[in-house]
């Protein structure tokens, strides 16, 4: 048996972790991951693409946005397209801010070389890690080592960082645990691909067809998504298929305009609405996904989980270096505040955005009346601007 001793155990190592561990570090307070898959897997994944000017100021903060702001897209805006009809929402002239568009992966490269030149104890494929006394005195944590030890991992304080199917969650008892779930009834078939943007700005358009969105990683690289059935697997779209149902959905203006070609990644992601209270349970915290879900059509996911990591590091450095119990004691209440805010926002959008084979008429004509709206108000868009750039934190 090998015994080890730290401050904070991670679960994890997605943004969540890898930037709780780097916050951590800054502030002089000693972590170890424990990643349940290879560090190539990790950095295999395709996912966000948008970035918070409050993660980038994070990511700043943190010593690793060197990347981000050199190969980084600021935006000042996106179009919403419904139905025929274009509505710029100028993110900057209503909250004098952009976001990023910088992809999670390249973000989370940027994490991973940044701990590792600190040399950050990071262990990777181990997918036997299991909680301990989390609600006692002596947390800790027990998995087996690439050596195929067993590993006692001694911590004051364990933060899931384990993504919506990790372990942490499972580890708050039932009865202590309230959920909130809303599945939709589709998902997203996303392609990247080597060619340049439709457009320089993001596009989201809602067609009879099903919702599409234009975006990209960099000005030769896009990433495109079209809405699709819920049962779908990615073999049952080919490329031509997806091209053309894409091209439909943003419409004669712009669906000519796409430059399609074979994609480097075709993915399919489902979509749902989630929430776990509290987000702490003794000496256990969590953090991004294993805490909460949002469909990715506000661009939240990755932002909310910065948010998360970016209050909790905080609470564990006046709890550490003051002995300040009281801020690890508020995490879960003001974190959740600003979750359920922005579960609304990612909930908003998807339903205005999206075709639901359940919608009566009237439901119908409520999600063109709610675009009717916003394209006619100065108010109402700048509502989504200042929502799509970041909630304070
Ligand atoms: P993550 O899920 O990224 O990371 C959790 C980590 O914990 C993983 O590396 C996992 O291997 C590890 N882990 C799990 N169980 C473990 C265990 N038992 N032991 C040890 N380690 C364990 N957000 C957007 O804003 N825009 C998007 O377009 C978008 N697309 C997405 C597409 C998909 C398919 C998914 C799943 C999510 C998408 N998201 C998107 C949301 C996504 O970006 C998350 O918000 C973000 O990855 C959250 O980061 P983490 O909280 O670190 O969780
Ligand atoms: C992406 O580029 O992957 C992306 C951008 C905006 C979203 C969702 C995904 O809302």
């Amino acid at each position: 048996m090998v015994e080890l001793n730290t401050t904070v155990a991670i679960i994890g190592a997605g943004p969540s972790g890898l930037l709780l561990s780097q916050l951590l570090a800054n502030a002089g307070i000693d972590s170890v991951i424990i990643e349940r898959s290879s560090k190539n897997h990790v950095l295999g994944r395709i996912r966000a693409g948008v970035l918070e000017w409050g993660t980038v100021e994070t990511l700043k903060d943190a010593g690793v946005s060197e990347r981000c702001f050199a190969e980084g897209l600021p935006h000042d805006g996106f179009d919403l397209f419904f139905n025929g009809e274009r509505h710029r929402v100028d993110v900057s002239h209503y909250t004098g801010k952009q976001v990023m568009v910088y992809g999670q992966t390249e973000m989370t490269k940027d994490l991973i070389e940044q701990r590792e030149a600190e040399e950050q104890s990071i262990f990777w494929s181990t997918p036997d890690a299991q909680l301990l006394d989390v609600d006692g005195n002596n947390p800790k944590v027990s998995f087996t080592n690439v050596d195929g030890k067993p590993v006692t991992l001694n911590a004051k304080i364990i933060a899931g960082c384990d993504g919506f199917r990790g372990i942490s969650r499972q580890a708050i008892p039932q009865e202590k645990l309230r959920e909130f779930e809303r599945v939709y009834p589709f998902g997203w078939l996303g392609v990247l691909v080597d060619k340049p943007p439709l457009h320089h700005e993001l596009i989201y358009a809602n067609h009879q067809e099903g919702f599409a969105l234009a975006s990209m990683r960099s000005n030769t690289r896009s990433r495109y998504y079209v809405q699709c059935d819920n049962g779908d697997i990615v073999d049952d779209w080919t490329i031509d298929q997806f091209w053309s149902a894409l091209i439909t959905r943003l419409g004669p203006e712009l669906g000519p305009k796409v430059q399609t070609g074979d994609p480097l990644e075709m993915s399919i992601a489902p979509l749902r609405s989630y929430v776990a209270e509290p987000m702490r349970y003794g000496r256990l915290f969590l953090a991004g996904d294993s805490a909460h879900i949002v469909p990715p059509t506000g661009a939240k996911g990755l932002n909310l989980a910065v948010a998360d990591v970016r209050r909790l590091a905080r609470a564990i450095e006046r709890w550490k270096l003051k002995g300040a119990d009281a801020a690890l004691e508020d995490y879960s209440k003001e974190a959740l505040n600003r979750v359920w805010k922005v579960e609304r926002f990612s909930w908003y959008l998807s339903t205005m955005l999206h075709q639901f084979p359940e919608h009566s008429a009237f439901e119908k004509r409520m999600q063109e009346a709610e675009f009717s709206y916003v394209k006619s108000s100065e108010a109402a868009t700048k509502s989504i601007a200042e929502n799509y750039v970041g909630l304070p934190f």
